[in-house]
């Protein structure tokens, strides 16, 4: 019996519970996962690290990633963009697996020195987009691939969330570009972005031109608790047009001001032979439209025989949101088990995002903001 995989989480909110409750779920629903134990959690405010600990079940905490990242064998960063790079990089370098967040950095520079080190590392260093492991989004992979939709001609991909719409709303560092970036475009858009890549990039090659404006609709916001504000400096909507290597082309778009939709991914794929559509918002279900079909129908993506199915519930029985973090687990966990990853091919592809492909993502963020600046239409091939 192997030694279970020690981990560190840095990040203890929203993703720090996403990924403690998939570790939690992992020995009850995907037995043959790695055993892990929840060792340490990290963060900067001791008496709510403490409590977080308890609650997530970690065995003990630290103030001090720079003592942690060397002692377990897996580091999870789900800190600020900012503070992607150094305790990854320092994890890497001690010979740590990685899981990361998205996006991969805060700038592409960073990005470009995280997977530098993941190059260089003896260690498994995945990004955490989740979307990949929607089973109705693997079911479209799988339609794709197969050739259903035929020569693809478009892809369009919308993030819609209207957390900001209220001018009222606090500010956070998700506003602040020294710490997140950029805003709408790299904390929902990477999502979109990667997801592209991942469901059509076999097949359209990678894009090649990328056209986008951002927009920052309220420039400054109260500070919670103060009768401070803070100034936004990130975009709270973008919008972009891209061109892929097939000739195929992209719609892209991401606001946090799109009243009404609360986390609303959504992607359609138009093709030859066909069409498919899927929202998060619907998550166990994928709109297609094949050769023989008059219009749209909705498939239920629940059965057994479907993507991770089988280690969950009867027919459907549906999921949700927080399942694709147990499935990303399992299969990062899984790479890190075997001492194998997204490249190393050891085993059929997880499919789990590996720097490589945090850093392609970033490098479209960056010529979006770029195109934003200039005006000009962004060479990104
Ligand atoms: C933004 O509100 C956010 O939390 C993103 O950061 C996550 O990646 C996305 O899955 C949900 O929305």
């Amino acid at each position: 019996m192997d030694e279970p995989l020690s981990v560190g989480v840095l990040g203890y909110r929203f993703m720090g519970k996403a990924h403690a409750n998939a570790l939690a779920r992992l020995p009850m629903f995907f037995p043959d996962a790695p055993e892990v134990e929840r060792r340490v959690l990290v963060g900067r405010d001791e008496a709510a690290l403490s409590d977080a600990a308890d609650r997530l079940g970690f065995e003990g905490y630290s103030t001090d990633w720079e003592s942690v990242v060397g002692d377990i064998d897996v580091f999870y960063n789900l800190g600020p963009n900012a503070i992607h790079a150094d305790p990854s990089i320092a994890a890497l370098e001690a010979g740590t697996a990685v899981f990361c967040e998205k996006p991969l950095a805060h700038t592409l520079s960073e990005a470009e020195r995280m997977r530098d080190a993941a190059r260089d590392a003896d260690a498994t260093a995945s990004i955490a987009f989740n979307y990949r492991f929607v089973p109705a989004v693997r079911y479209a992979k799988r339609l794709i691939d197969a050739g259903e939709l035929g020569e693809i001609h478009h892809v369009r991909g919308s993030y819609l969330q209207d957390f900001l719409v209220d001018s009222e709303a606090p500010w956070s560092w998700r506003l602040d570009a020294d710490v997140a970036g950029s805003g709408a475009l790299g904390d929902l858009g990477a999502h979109t972005l990667d997801l592209t890549r991942f469901l059509v990039g076999d097949r359209t090659g990678n894009i090649e031109t990328v056209r986008g404006q951002l927009r920052t609709f309220v420039d400054e916001r109260p500070v919670s608790g103060t009768n401070e504000t803070r100034p936004v400096t990130v975009d709270d909507a973008y919008t972009a047009q891209a061109t892929f290597e097939n000739g195929a082309v992209g719609t892209f778009e991401a606001s946090r001001f799109a009243t009404g939709h609360k986390n609303d991914h959504a992607v359609e794929v138009n093709g030859s032979k066909g069409s498919l559509r899927f929202s998060i918002e619907r998550p166990n279900e994928l709109e297609f439209l094949g050769p023989d079909d008059s219009g749209f129908q909705t498939i239920m993506v629940t059965a057994d025989e479907d993507p991770y199915l089988e280690q969950w519930w009867p027919d459907g029985h549906v999921l949700g949101w927080e399942h694709t973090f147990v499935h990303e687990n399992y299969e990062f966990l899984s790479d890190v088990a075997h001492g194998t990853s997204a490249e190393s091919g050891d085993r059929p592809s997880s499919d789990v995002p590996s720097f490589e492909d945090g850093y392609r993502v970033q490098q479209l963020l960056a010529a979006i903001e770029t195109s934003d600046e200039t005006g000009e239409r962004i060479d990104v091939s």
